[in-house]
């Protein structure tokens, strides 16, 4: 029982200091609600509101110690049964860490030390206690303190420290976390110079497999290449613009909150979506628009290039030209889908310019913003040979039927979802087995910034079928056939969807 709970307070204490979402105790919680069946959170929910979360970790702590004293009874005489029962739960924290939608590789240090910490203690403890039972008085030092004293002792000190640990790791995380719950209580009691209109309702059919027009922020596609996700607060914010600018800018968080504040309602896309792929999402972000800022800052003639660089090294080129056009809507976010930005998306500001792929406008832990020009420096991703500018391409992909489905006969409904930001849908067409294009129907429009959704029915025989679809934008140019990998600048190509009917 020491053992485990010295593993878990350590790597408490590690993921304190590195990444608080890489403590393989919470972790392990976390994991468990992803995969809890519906009933068992609503259960939960109702049983016990918010504190459902806390009865969990409560819950999990009570299995852990029970495991722990079989395994420890279990290990009187060798010590194997104990070393597999720690090092599985040291392996179960591994897997929750690694495989939680805010994994980032340095996580991988609080499960790595639960694991050493919790076998070397177990070992050693162990090596003693059973040395004790054989000699329990035989004098173990020059002051003839017996071999029972230290072996209480040791276990003493393992169950201080392993409180310690958690503790010290509790407190040590806190700081971003706490920033970030101000920020969500500061944007619910914000008065918007905009609100993002309602989404309505036939904007979007879920039922039928295509996605909710919004997107839950913990759905929400997460690229990025950070070792960890950066752990700063609201407080610690301030982000420079300098550089090719009549007057040198320094933002700090309340400064945002000192300018209007809007909520725009924005599809983000990653260049490295293949045809078909799912790095796209939708959410409403509140921010400050960005081009008032540099207007303020006065961004001098030749200046195409804005440079900005996050917290963790990682750089962004966006083209100025964009971001300084009126109503593109470029904004610093600071909100997401009804609260502050989630840690893993930038927390507490990043950059957002509608129509634009995310490694050249997306900057996530936003800290500073050099106005300059493309000849003058390349950003991360246009270093390892991507291309300079990064306008989003337009196009469809097919969510219903899956590939390889099989469905019945007669009506089969043929779904999906379109994009050409900032300009929008206008019309999304489809064929099967290489017929005629046939137009399908379209959701209710939000806005060129947004995906749209698009739906129709065939009548089918039984048999393997083929369904393509091509989008064309609201300016009419319909998405090339010719067929691109993602390299350098956005993958092309109409998407298709092999599958049976019976
Ligand atoms: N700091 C930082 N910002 C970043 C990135 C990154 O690796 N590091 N990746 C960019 C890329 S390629 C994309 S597509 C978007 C993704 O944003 P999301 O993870 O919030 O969806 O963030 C952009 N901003
Ligand atoms: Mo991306």
């Amino acid at each position: 029982m020491l053992a485990v709970a010295a593993a878990v307070g350590s790597g408490h204490l590690v993921a304190g200091v590195v990444s608080p979402g890489s403590s393989p105790y919470l972790a392990v919680g976390d994991t468990v609600i992803r995969f809890a069946p519906e009933w068992l959170t609503d259960f939960a929910k109702t049983t016990f509101g918010t504190a459902d979360k806390s009865v969990l970790l409560a819950g999990m702590a009570v299995v852990m110690l029970v495991v722990a004293a079989a395994a420890g009874l279990a290990s009187r005489r060798s010590h194997t049964p104990a070393v597999v029962v720690v090092g599985v739960l040291g392996v179960l924290g591994l897997l929750a860490v690694a495989t939680a939608p805010t994994f980032a590789l340095l996580d991988v240090l609080a499960p790595l030390a639960s694991l050493g910490v919790g076998l070397t203690v177990f070992r050693r403890l162990h090596a003693l206690a059973l040395r004790t039972r054989e000699a329990p008085d035989e004098p173990v030092t020059a002051g003839g303190v017996s071999r029972r004293t230290v072996l209480i002792g040791s276990s003493a000190a393992v169950g201080v420290a392993s409180v310690g640990a958690a503790v010290g790791g509790q407190l040590l995380g806190r700081g971003a976390a706490d920033s970030r719950q101000a920020v969500t209580a500061r944007l619910a009691a914000a008065r918007l110079a905009a609100r993002a209109p309602a989404i309505p309702a036939s904007a979007a059919f879920p039922q039928l497999g295509t996605p909710t027009f919004l997107t839950g922020n913990p759905d929400f596609y997460r690229i990025d290449v950070a070792l960890r996700i950066p752990q700063q607060t609201a407080e610690q914010w301030s982000m420079r613009i300098h550089g090719m600018v009549d007057k040198e800018i320094v933002l700090r968080f309340d400064d945002l909150f000192a300018r209007p504040l809007v909520e725009r309602t924005i599809t983000m896309t990653c260049v490295s979506n293949p045809v078909g792929g799912n790095l796209i999402s939708t959410a409403n972000f509140v921010g400050v628009d960005l081009r008032d800022i540099l207007l303020e800052a006065g961004v001098r003639p030749g200046a195409d290039q804005l440079f900005s660089t996050s917290v963790d090294g990682f750089t962004v080129g966006t083209p100025t030209s964009v971001v300084m056009e009126e109503g593109r809507g470029a904004m610093l976010a600071i909100g997401m889908n009804g609260e502050a930005l989630p840690p893993e998306h930038g927390f507490p500001v990043r950059m957002v310019v509608p129509g634009l792929y995310g490694y050249v406008s997306a900057t996530k832990w936003i800290s500073d913003m050099e106005v300059t020009t493309f000849d003058a420096g390349q950003s991360y991703w246009v270093d390892r040979g991507w291309a300079v500018q990064g306008p989003i391409k337009t196009e469809a992909r097919i969510d219903v039927p899956n590939g390889y489905a099989t469905v019945p006969a007669g009506r089969v409904t043929v779904a999906g979802i379109a994009w050409s930001q900032p300009t929008g849908i206008g019309k999304v067409e489809v064929r099967m087995d290489g017929g005629a294009w046939q137009p399908a129907e379209l959701a209710t429009d939000v806005s060129g910034d947004t995906w749209r959704m698009w739906r129709t029915d065939f009548q089918l025989a039984p048999g393997s079928h083929t369904v393509q679809a091509r989008a064309t934008d609201a300016a009419g140019r319909t998405q090339t056939e010719a067929s691109a990998d993602v390299v350098p600048d956005g993958a092309t190509g109409w998407p298709a969807t092999i599958f049976s009917v019976a």
